[in-house]
Order: C-alpha cells, then sequence, then structure tokens
C-alpha cells in the first residue's frame, strides 16, 4: 500500500525514467533500435526496477496513465532523433494487458504519433504472450490496428506461454523476441538449442523478424547468428542505460 499511494505521487513529480537497452543487428552488429525499460527515482529508496512497481501499478490502475506518460517519452525521444546518426533508430517499448484492453490505447498513440509527426515505423509496441491471451479477440483487433498504421508490433517472451503457437495462427505481429530463459542454456542444454534454431526458422518461414532476449556469451550471440537470427538483445551488448549514454553509444560507433 505504501509503494502504491507513493506512486501516483511519482508520476506527478516526474520520478519515473526511461532506459534504453540496445538492439543489436547481428549480421552487421549495428545498433538498429533500443527497449525502453522503466526506471523509478525513489527519494528514500533510490532506483526502484519495474518488477517492483509494474504489477502495483497494474493492480491499481496507474498503469493507464503510466503507460500513457511512457509513450508521451518515446514518441518524443523519437522526434528528437531527426539526426543522421540516430533516424534510422527503432524503439520497442512494453505495453501491460490492461493498456492493450482499455479503450485509450489507439486515441493516444494517434495523437502522440502525429503530434510529433514520426513515422510509426519506428515504434514498436512489444506484448506479452499472456497479455494478448487475456482477450484474444480483443488483443487480435487491437494488432490488426496498430498494424494498419503502420506500428511494428513483437511479441515479448516468446516461448514462455501455454500457446505460442496459437498465438503466431492467431495475431498479426512483426516480430518474435525469444525468452532469455530459452537462450540461457542454448550452449549446454540441447533441446534449448534445438527450440531457438527451430523457432527462428519457424519466424522466418512465416514472414516474421527475430530478436533473442538475455544475450549474455558470445557463444550464444555466435550460435544464434549461425541460426540466421535477425537481431539480439542483453547484457553481451549493453545493460539498459539512461538515454544519453545510450545516444553518444550510437554516435561513436557510427
Ligand atoms: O528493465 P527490466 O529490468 O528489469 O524490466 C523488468 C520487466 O518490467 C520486464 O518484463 C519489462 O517488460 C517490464 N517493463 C519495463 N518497462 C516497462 C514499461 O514501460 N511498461 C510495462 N508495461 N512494462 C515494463
Ligand atoms: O520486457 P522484458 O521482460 O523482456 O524485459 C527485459 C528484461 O530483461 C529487463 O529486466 C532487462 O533489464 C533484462 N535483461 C536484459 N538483458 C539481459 C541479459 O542479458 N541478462 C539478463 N539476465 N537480463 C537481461
Ligand atoms: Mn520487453
Ligand atoms: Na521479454
Amino acid at each position: 500500500l505504501m509503494l502504491e499511494n507513493r506512486l501516483w505521487q511519482a508520476l506527478e513529480q516526474n520520478e519515473f525514467e526511461l532506459y534504453l537497452q540496445p538492439q543489436i543487428e547481428l549480421a552487421t552488429q549495428r545498433i538498429i533500435g533500443a527497449e525502453a525499460l522503466l526506471r523509478w527515482h525513489h527519494p528514500e529508496l533510490g532506483m526502484v526496477g519495474p518488477d517492483r512497481f509494474i504489477p502495483i501499478a497494474e493492480e491499481s490502475g496507474l498503469i493507464l496513465p503510466l503507460g500513457d506518460w511512457v509513450l508521451q517519452r518515446a514518441t518524443s525521444l523519437l522526434d528528437s532523433w531527426r539526426t543522421p546518426e540516430l533516424s534510422h533508430l527503432r524503439l520497442a517499448v512494453n505495453l501491460s494487458a490492461r493498456q492493450c484492453h482499455g479503450p485509450g490505447l489507439l486515441p493516444h498513440l494517434d495523437r502522440m504519433l502525429h503530434s510529433h509527426g514520426i513515422d510509426p515505423a519506428l515504434l514498436e509496441l512489444e506484448i506479452t504472450e499472456s497479455a494478448a491471451m487475456q482477450d484474444p479477440e480483443r488483443s487480435r483487433a487491437l494488432l490488426i490496428e496498430l498494424r494498419s498504421r503502420g506500428i511494428k508490433v513483437a511479441i515479448d517472451d516468446f516461448g514462455t506461454g501455454y500457446s505460442s503457437l496459437s498465438y503466431l495462427k492467431l495475431f498479426e505481429i512483426d516480430r518474435i523476441k525469444i525468452d532469455r530463459g530459452f537462450v540461457k542454456d542454448i550452449e549446454s542444454d540441447p533441446n534449448d538449442a534445438v527450440i531457438v534454431a527451430a523457432t527462428i526458422a519457424l519466424a522466418h518461414s512465416l514472414g516474421l523478424e527475430v530478436i533473442a532476449e538475455g544475450v549474455e556469451t558470445e557463444a550464444q550471440r555466435d550460435f544464434l547468428r549461425a541460426k540466421q537470427c535477425d537481431e539480439a538483445q542483453g547484457y553481451l551488448f549493453a545493460r539498459p542505460m539512461p538515454v544519453a549514454q545510450f545516444e553518444a553509444m550510437v554516435r561513436n560507433a557510427t
């Protein structure tokens, strides 16, 4: 309850910050974009991670204004990236279940994208299997609306749900994010190696792109590249970091 009460105040007092984790194109090793990950600078507790406050925000309904804030920050970032070195960058934003199923998301997105005049293809929305499956019919309709606007859609934590394959059949998407639980043991567990390789091949056969999460070692990266995985994200490349640091990293790499 303490954290819950404090959360509303946190939004008013601007205590949230978006961190960015680079996403790497494996064929070229270039940074092609980033995932936005929310952080809370609590005046007494210090930095609080989303695992601690997103569930509370979901429960209390704060996730709706907070999610709107994240989208607004994300679109204004894309707006500020109209320089030759940064204009190719894609920004991925996580959506919560409640955000997906509420009525406000599409109008808010339209407002944000229009007011900044942003190319919708530079924005990617990540939806977990479990969030989408809470209401498959609505999710299906939402994803169609998003994609008709040119916004990209990725399935987060792919493979961890109960019906990953039905998800591919039901929903129109652009990319799957292979959950880091599968990537972790690629080198030691032959089953995980087979599952990851087959998932990449399956996705490609369906015309989808693939990003692997939680890549921590060069051996994992090399395996994924050999299996034609398109992109990767993880501590091997970089941890989530403040925006200015991410921008400097992209500038120094080009
Ligand atoms: O950043 P990481 O370090 O701890 O994130 C933990 C979890 O919090 C991830 O599952 C991530 O999807 C989720 N998360 C991070 N930022 C956001 C956000 O802006 N919105 C939602 N809904 N979830 C987020
Ligand atoms: O949205 P999602 O659940 O995928 O959130 C990504 C989470 O994964 C964030 O908490 C982020 O900090 C974390 N993360 C990103 N890269 C790595 C990694 O290489 N290893 C581990 N263990 N966690 C990672
Ligand atoms: Mn994610
Ligand atoms: Na994930």
